[in-house]
C-alpha cells in the first residue's frame, strides 16, 4: 500500500507556493489548482472510514454557487453530517503535504495516533456535480482512495443532499434508523410519496416555476417530479435554467445565489405577477422563493422566510396533535438573519431563537440540542431535525381524535419529506409548497406575515482579513482593536440599526452586513462600517 500511495501522489503534483484550507465548505478553489488536493482527499476519506470501523464516508466534489471554472470537494460523516472539526485540521495539513513521502509519513501519523487498524476496511461514496473539472477530479480521488486500498461506490451525479442521503441510508441499511433505499430510486421514492401524503389532498395555487441554476438539480427535479402525484392532482412545476450540456453556464446569471445577492430574478425568467418561483443553486442544496408583486416588483422569500414558514406550520401541527406539552420547536439563525424574522419569531410564533456563527455545521449542531430544530441561512440553506426522543414520541403517539389524527400523519409525512442528514433545496421547495397549500397561502400572504428590515450586504477587500476575530455568533470583533467601538458609535447614529464585520470562510474578503429602519440609512450604515473595515 505504501507505494502505491506515493505513486499516487506522485501522479498528481501539488502546485508551488498555493496554501489550502479545509473551511466551511471543504476545499473550494480555482479547478485547475485541485487535482493534489483531490487525491489527498481519497486517503483522508478512506482514513475516516477505517476510523469508524469501514463505515461509509462520502466524497461530494462541487463548488455549489461558485462560478464554473471552479470545484471544490468535501466530506461527509455516516449520518449525513459535516466533517467532524478535528479532521478538518488532519485534511487541510494533509492536503499542504508537499510530496509522495510526507503524504505518506502524515498517512501513517494519523493511523498511529488514532489507533486505525490499517487492514480496517475502507469504504467511500463518491459523487459529483456537472462541472466540466469534475470528471477529471473524480479521477484524482479514485486515485487516491484505490492506493489505500477502499472500496468506493461512485454514484456519478448527484446533488450535494442526494450525496448525504445515500452515506446515510448506506450507514443505517438493516438497523431501526434505516432512512431509506441508498439509490436514486429510493430517494425519488421516499421525498415523492411524503410529499403526497403530506398534502392530504391539499392542492398548492398556480404552479412552481424552478430555476435550477443550470447544475445538477435540474435533471435530478425532472427525474423527482416522475415520482409526485400528476399535477392535475398536485402541482404543477415548471423547470427552468436546467442546461447542463453547456457547464460554464452554471450559476451564471440564475440560481439561488444571484437571485439572494442581487434581490432580483434571473434576466432570463418569464413568469408574470404573481407566479411563484424559486432558485436552486449549484449543487441544489439552497433555495430561495420570490414573486413579483401586482406592480411588478420583485418579492423575495428568502432562508428566514422559509424557516418562519416551516417554524409556524410544524407548531400547528404539533398543537393539533395534542403534542405541545412534550415537544418544544426552536428556530436557528446566524448574525445575517434579517432582525424582523428574528422579532417574529420570538414575538409572534413564541419560539425560542439561537444564533450561531456562520457554516451549516453551527446551525446543524445548535438544532440538534432542540426537540425540533429549524434551521436555515438567510442565503436559503437549511433543514429541519427531530431530535430521536421526538421521533419516538411522534411514532408511538395515539390521537384521541380525528382532528390530531390529522396533524398526526401530516408530522409523520414533514418527516419524511424533509432530508433530516442535511440542507436539500429539493426537499424544502416541496416543504414550501406543502405548507402553503395547507394555508391556502399566496406567496403575497407569506410575504406579509412580516416586513424585513432595509439591509445591505456587502464585500471588502481587505489586505489580511485574518485579523478580523469575533465573538458573540460573530455579531461583535474582538480583534482589530477598537474597531467594534467604532461600529457601534455608527449603529446607534441610525434608527433600529444593527451591523457587524467578518472575516468570510469563503472568500478572501470580509464582509459587512448592516440593517435599518429604511433603505437610505441601512445602506449609509453598511457603507461606513465597511470604510472603517478598509
Ligand atoms: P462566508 O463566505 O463565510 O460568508 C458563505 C455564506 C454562508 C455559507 C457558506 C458556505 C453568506 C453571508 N455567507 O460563507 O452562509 O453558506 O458560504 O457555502 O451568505
Ligand atoms: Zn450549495
Amino acid at each position: 500500500m505504501s507505494n502505491a500511495i506515493v505513486d499516487a501522489v506522485q501522479k498528481h503534483p501539488a502546485p508551488e507556493g498555493l496554501k489550502y484550507t479545509y473551511g466551511t465548505a471543504g476545499f473550494r478553489t480555482k479547478a485547475d489548482v485541485l487535482d493534489s488536493v483531490l487525491t489527498r482527499v481519497g486517503l483522508v476519506a478512506a482514513l475516516r472510514s477505517r476510523s469508524l470501523k469501514g463505515k461509509w464516508i462520502g466524497v461530494m466534489i462541487t463548488a455549489s454557487h461558485n462560478p464554473p471554472e471552479d470545484n471544490g470537494v468535501k466530506l461527509v460523516e455516516p449520518l449525513g453530517n459535516m466533517l467532524q472539526e478535528e479532521w478538518e485540521v488532519l485534511s487541510t495539513d494533509m492536503a499542504n503535504k508537499a510530496n509522495g513521502d510526507e503524504v505518506l509519513q502524515y498517512y501513517n501519523e494519523i493511523a498511529s495516533k488514532y489507533k486505525i487498524d490499517l487492514d480496517a476496511p475502507a469504504r467511500v461514496v463518491v459523487a459529483r456535480d456537472t462541472r466540466a473539472s469534475g470528471a477529471r477530479l473524480l479521477g484524482c480521488v479514485q486515485d487516491g482512495l484505490k492506493a489505500a486500498g477502499a472500496e468506493v461506490k461512485d454514484y456519478g451525479f448527484l446533488t450535494t443532499p442526494q450525496l448525504h442521503y445515500m452515506v446515510r441510508c448506506l450507514n443505517t441499511e438493516g438497523t431501526k434508523d434505516a432512512y431509506g433505499t441508498p439509490t436514486e430510486k429510493g430517494y425519488y421514492e421516499k421525498f415523492g410519496a411524503a410529499f403526497k401524503t403530506a398534502l392530504k389532498g391539499k392542492k398548492p395555487q398556480g404552479s412552481l416555476t424552478v430555476d435550477c441554476a443550470n447544475g445538477v438539480g435540474g435533471p435530478k427535479l425532472v427525474e423527482l417530479i416522475k415520482y409526485l402525484p400528476p399535477k392535475e392532482e398536485a402541482l404543477e412545476i415548471h423547470v427552468v435554467n436546467d442546461n447542463v450540456i453547456k457547464p460554464e453556464s452554471l450559476n451564471v446569471d440564475c440560481g439561488a445565489d444571484f437571485v439572494k445577492t442581487n434581490q432580483r430574478a434571473p434576466p432570463s425568467s418569464k413568469t408574470g405577477p404573481g407566479d411563484r418561483c424559486c432558485s436552486l443553486d449549484g449543487d441544489a442544496d439552497r433555495v430561495v422563493f420570490y414573486f413579483k408583486d401586482q406592480s411588478n416588483v420583485f418579492r423575495l422569500l428568502d432562508g428566514d422566510r422559509i424557516a418562519t414558514l416551516v417554524a409556524s406550520f410544524l407548531g400547528d401541527q404539533v398543537r393539533s396533535a395534542g403534542l405541545a406539552d412534550s415537544i418544544k420547536i426552536g428556530v436557528v439563525q446566524t448574525a445575517y438573519a434579517n432582525g424582523a424574522a428574528t422579532q417574529y419569531v420570538e414575538q409572534h410564533l413564541k419560539l425560542k431563537v439561537d444564533c450561531t456563527p456562520t457554516g451549516v455545521k453551527h446551525l446543524h449542531h445548535a438544532a440538534e440540542k432542540l426537540d425540533i430544530g429549524v434551521y436555515f441561512e438567510a442565503n436559503g440553506h437549511g433543514t429541519v431535525i427531530f431530535s430521536p426522543d421526538t421521533l419516538d414520541t411522534i411514532a408511538k403517539y395515539e390521537p384521541k381524535n380525528p382532528g390530531q389524527a390529522d396533524a398526526l400523519s401530516v408530522l409523520r409525512a414533514c418527516i419524511d419529506l424533509i432530508n433530516q442528514s442535511v440542507g436539500d433545496a429539493l426537499s424544502d421547495a416541496l416543504l414550501v409548497e406543502v405548507v402553503l397549500a395547507h394555508k391556502s397561502w399566496t406567496t403575497q400572504e407569506w410575504l406579509s406575515t412580516y416586513t424585513d428590515l432595509p439591509n445591505r450586504l456587502l464585500k471588502v477587500l481587505v489586505s489580511d482579513r485574518t485579523i478580523f476575530k469575533t465573538t458573540d455568533a460573530e455579531r461583535r470583533l474582538t480583534s482589530p482593536e477598537g474597531l467594534q467601538k467604532q461600529i457601534d458609535a455608527e449603529v446607534s447614529k441610525v434608527r433600529q440599526g444593527r451591523s457587524f464585520a467578518r472575516a468570510s470562510g469563503t472568500e478572501d474578503a470580509v464582509r459587512v452586513y448592516a440593517e435599518a429602519a429604511t433603505k437610505a440609512e441601512a445602506e449609509d450604515l453598511a457603507r461606513k462600517v465597511a470604510e472603517l473595515v478598509k
